[in-house]
């Protein structure tokens, strides 16, 4: 395979994961001319170019030597991982991207009695993803037939040609409007960068080690909330042991109010309501969640 200089990613063309995958790249600083045919964006300012194609294209391309890294679902890689060909380089998941979540479950018709992976046993199962499927019938010891579907899976129970489903759902909308019931989840999905296995060791490596120093930077701020409350000194103990994980909270003195604090937490993910009701129910008030716009230890 002739070398090359430049980084080339695969992304999705045009789909859900498009919107999302470019933002985070330009937030890493990268920025791409698009050509008329737009399957092949120039990087501007670093040496790295997109490859624009179908989201079940990209782990062959990676595997093959085409691109050097994708962003795709993990759902999409894990299938491929499990039905490649031995004769393609092995890939990994290199970075969870946080974006593009779902989930890969078994639903079955509402009217099914279901309890149990071996009630599936003799029946036909629909799916668009027959290896990861596979694998989990073979877990639980089920023999049942895989009907390989390219779409439209959740129609199949209706159309007689499925007794259950194996599909991606989000929010469980399409499941609902079709009388199925979600019932047991295979995977947990996100997007996902992937790369093979051992990186390049050429300018590539370099480059590539970079962006995801930067990419590592760009999740974590996007991740962290700045917490800000108020509690009496009576209270602070209670109230810290409450604070979701990071590093130390600062503590600030209250202009007036001798017994007051400010207190500054920076929380590595979300904060949820359920836990902001619990840290206020130990003695804190006046709380504010902020999102982080950049950060610079
Ligand atoms: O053209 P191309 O092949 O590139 O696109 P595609 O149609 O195969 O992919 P696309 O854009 O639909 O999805 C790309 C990736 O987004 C998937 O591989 C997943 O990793 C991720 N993703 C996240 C989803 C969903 N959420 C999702 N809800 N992919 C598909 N769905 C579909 C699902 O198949 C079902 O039909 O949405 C329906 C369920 O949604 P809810 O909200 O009704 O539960
Ligand atoms: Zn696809």
């Amino acid at each position: 395979m002739k070398t090359r200089d430049r980084l080339r990613i695969a992304m999705q063309k045009s789909g859900r994961l498009t919107e999302p995958a470019l933002e985070l790249l330009t937030r890493c600083g990268l920025t791409f001319r698009q050509s008329r045919d737009k399957l092949f964006c120039f990087g501007e300012g670093e040496p790295v170019d997109l490859l624009l194609v179908r989201d079940d294209d990209i782990p062959g391309l990676i595997a093959q030597g085409v691109c050097d890294l994708g962003i795709v679902g993990r759902n999409v890689l894990s299938e491929f991982q499990l039905t490649a060909g031995r004769e393609l380089a092995p890939l990994s998941e290199l970075r969870p991207l946080g974006f593009g979540r779902c989930r890969l479950s078994i639903a079955v018709p509402q009217e099914l009695d279901y309890q149990l992976p071996q009630h599936l046993e003799g029946r036909r199962i629909a799916t668009t993803y027959p290896g990861l499927l596979g694998e989990w019938l073979r877990t639980h010891g089920v023999n049942a037939g895989v009907v390989t579907l390219a779409g439209s899976v959740e129609i199949a129970p209706k159309l007689g040609t499925a007794d259950a489903i194996c599909d991606l759902v989000q929010s469980g909308g399409t499941l609902v409007a079709n009388q199925l019931r979600e019932t047991d989840v295979l995977l947990e999905s996100e997007a996902v960068l992937a790369g093979p296995l051992t990186l390049p060791v050429d300018e590539r490596g370099d480059m590539l080690e970079l962006l995801m120093k930067r990419l590592d930077g760009v999740i974590q701020v996007r991740e962290s909330r700045l917490l800000l409350l108020q509690t009496s000194r009576t209270t602070l103990e209670a109230v810290t042991r409450l604070l979701p994980g990071g590093p130390q909270p600062t503590l600030l003195a209250v202009a007036g109010q001798p017994d007051q604090l400010m207190l500054q937490a920076l929380c590595a993910g979300e904060v949820s309501w359920r836990q902001l009701e619990e840290i206020k129910k130990a003695g804190a008030r006046e709380m504010y969640v902020l999102p982080v716009e950049k950060m610079l230890a």
